[in-house]
């Protein structure tokens, strides 16, 4: 389908771009000046004939991915490790007052490059798990995450980083958290009804839906050859989902928010009411899915390539660290479900090793976005601050919501213990592997995916490989980094309203102007507003903010990539 998808697009390509000369779409040769010379034929049949040749042209490339290089290819395995809601300062690593040991990424941290300005997409969720499966800012689709029982955040148009790896001939997996949609087939409306900040609110209930149907639009329909998981950690349903079928249907159902039966360790549940299985243990699904991730890994052999993407639902609230890590960080249960998580992770790097594919594989550590809102009081209790030096937490256009960790390691090419400042995107991660396994990506692809190869490679860059990025989660709100430069326009970059105390504590002021400048080389902190000293620079950062936010609509407008390989 998506391959019919590519010819279509190709066609429509070829098709616009006759008739026209220097067109920006296609750089080559003008065809008629090429051929006339050629073929002694009239001109109406060498239109055709050119028509024609260069269609079936398009569509033998499309069908053979542009391989155009006589290079041998590279195809390592790939294994991303996403966290939920983790802090650039949960890392022992780069936060040296951390107060949560963090053994096993700093390990990681060692063997990898290290990138210091690495941003994801949106300060929330799915738009950020879009962006990395995309290669494309989130905003070009929509702003806000998808709700329990929502609509997939994916068209079925979207090439996604598992569809272009599978063309290569990977073995492409999903273990975790989805939480990018599907496609329910519900057989009533929402019977169910709770109080919902007082207000009576509807929710579909174990009867509302056929469980024993496969279910679609899910991770099987985005280039996955495998899923295991949950969905969403505090989404209905509480069900386990394995490729595109539940394992056990729900039959019960969670009436309200709070989770019955079980303590909450640090903040709230924070679950939506809906169907659950009988007897559904939160608990359970950190240790369940690390436990499958293992397994699958175990699966894997050294003939066939894989990319596994392991969406961990931690340390995202609810906090619920098993038993056994209790008191094991200086930074209450969120610090204890942090060292879990690490653990977790360990186990995972051990397995490739355990399994002799250590050394072929590239490992990819990031964060879907900053820390949750308890952040803040955590701070305050255990001096740890899970957002580290930056302004803010998730869901804010201030640093804090979007400046998130990432590590790439890949043993033999990419320099262990290594460090980058250039200011990087989760978006960057599709082109990057997009060449490293030698897929030309189209125009429509990736959009807005930069190749960091020569960063990863160490190579003296003489200008920056991502001259500019946009920050933003919900529509109102919006930045542009060019450079050192940062223009927000808006008077605050927060979404999550600050506690005075905390204000206090790190000494922070509000501002009053009508838009935000910071020079974020000199104040990474964002606490030295400039925008009343640089309008020049302000008015130049908005309108190319504006341009941007109109042009990145356009697919045709994409640039072209390289393909450097290493
Ligand atoms: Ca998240």
């Amino acid at each position: 389908m998506k391959n019919t998808f590519r010819i279509v697009f190709f066609l429509m390509l070829t098709t616009t771009s006759f008739g026209q000369t220097n067109t920006n779409i296609f750089q080559y040769t003008e065809p008629e000046t090429l051929w006339t010379k050629v073929l002694p034929i009239p001109l109406f049949m060498k239109k055709i004939s050119i028509s024609l040749i260069a269609i079936l042209a398009m569509i033998l490339i499309g069908c053979t991915d542009n391989k155009k290089s006589e290079e041998p290819v590279t195809t390592p395995n790939i294994v991303i490790i996403y966290a939920d809601d983790m802090g650039y300062g949960d890392l022992a690593y780069q936060n040296p007052n951390s107060k949560i040991p963090t053994p096993n990424l700093d390990k990681l941290a060692a063997s990898a490059m290290r990138f210091t300005n690495a941003h994801s997409s949106s300060g929330i969720c799915s738009p950020s798990r879009y962006a990395l499966l995309t290669g494309t800012y989130h905003w070009r689709r929509q702003h806000n995450i998808v709700n329990s029982f929502g609509e997939p955040f994916f068209k079925d148009s979207d090439v996604t980083l598992p569809d272009i790896l599978k063309e290569k001939g990977y073995k492409t997996a999903c273990i975790g958290k989805w939480h990018l949609g599907w496609k329910w087939d519900f057989i009533n409306e929402p019977s169910g009804e709770y109080l919902k900040r007082g207000k009576p609110t509807k929710f579909y209930t174990a009867k509302d839906l056929d469980w024993d149907r496969p279910v679609s639009g899910g991770p099987l329909d985005r280039g996955f050859d495998y899923y295991f998981g949950d969905g969403t950690i505090n989404f209905p349903p509480y069900a386990w989902v394995e490729n595109d079928k539940f394992i056990q249907p729900p039959t019960d159902n969670l009436e309200s928010n709070i989770y019955p039966g079980f303590k909450v360790k640090e903040g709230s549940w924070e679950f939506r009411p809906g169907p659950m299985v009988k007897n559904w243990n939160p608990y359970e699904v950190l240790p369940t899915i690390s436990k499958k991730t293992v397994q699958w890994i175990g699966e894997q052999n050294s003939n066939t390539p894989f990319f596994l993407y392991f969406a961990l639902p931690s340390p995202h609230a609810p906090i619920i660290p098993n038993d056994e890590f209790d008191g094991t960080s200086d930074a209450g249960p969120y610090g204890d479900f942090m060292v879990q998580t690490d653990h977790v992770i360990g186990r995972v790097l051990e397995a490739l090793k355990q399994n002799g594919l250590e050394e072929n594989t590239i490992v990819i550590f990031s964060s879907d976005n900053g820390p949750e809102k308890y952040a803040f009081q955590r701070g305050e209790n255990y001096g740890h601050f899970s957002m580290g030096d930056f302004r803010g937490l998730k869901r804010d256009v201030w640093e804090g919501g979007h400046h998130v960790p990432m590590l790439i390691k890949w043993p033999n090419r990419i320099k262990g213990g290594s460090e980058s400042n250039a200011l990087v995107s989760q978006i960057d991660i599709m082109a990057t592997l997009a060449h490293i396994v030698d897929y030309d990506l189209l125009r429509h692809e990736a959009q807005d995916s930069h190749n960091l190869l020569p960063i990863l490679k160490g190579e003296n860059i003489e200008s920056p490989v991502r001259k500019e990025m946009v920050h933003n989660t919900y529509e109102n709100k919006w930045g542009l980094r060019q450079g050192d430069w940062l223009y927000i326009n808006s008077s605050s970059g927060e979404h999550s309203p600050m506690p005075e105390s905390f204000k206090k504590l790190r000494n922070y002021k509000d501002f009053k102007s009508e838009g935000l400048l910071f020079n974020m080389k000199n104040d990474p902190e964002q606490r030295i507003n400039l925008f009343a000293e640089y309008p020049e620079i302000v008015k130049e950062l908005n309108s190319e903010l504006n341009k941007l936010r109109t042009l990145h609509n356009d697919p045709l407008l994409k640039k072209d990539t390289t393909k450097p390989g290493l």
